[in-house]
């Protein structure tokens, strides 16, 4: 027969495995952001940690997509599209080489 404490350790076992289980069952997302008339579009996304961003240039006009803080560094011909995997958190300002006007943002959270 459980007694009533067993029961109780029991279910908070469960409770602990249940939280583990959700925690490693969240869903990288593919976040897209278009370039067009020389912008970034949204210029600014929020994503996870394992989330992937995919650029697709839309322009006539080569572009990139370059991390200030070195991170990544992609070429975006006309029509091309590119992607990063997101590994660490923390906020990522990236620009275009050819027009450093063009600035933008992805806030990345674990
Ligand atoms: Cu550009």
């Amino acid at each position: 027969m459980f007694s009533v404490v067993r029961l109780l350790r029991l279910g908070r076992t469960l409770g602990a495995a249940l939280l583990i289980l959700c925690a490693g069952s969240a869903h990288a997302a593919v976040i897209q952001i278009k370039i067009e008339n020389l912008a970034f579009a949204p210029a600014l996304v929020s994503a996870q940690v394992g989330d992937t961003i995919e650029w697709t240039n839309a322009d006539f006009v080569a572009h990139t997509a370059t991390a200030r803080d070195g991170t990544f560094d992609i070429m975006l011909p006309p029509n091309a599209t590119g992607t990063v995997v997101l590994k660490t958190a923390g906020t990522i300002d990236y620009y275009c080489r050819v027009h450093p006007n063009m600035t933008a943002q992805i806030t990345v959270s674990k």
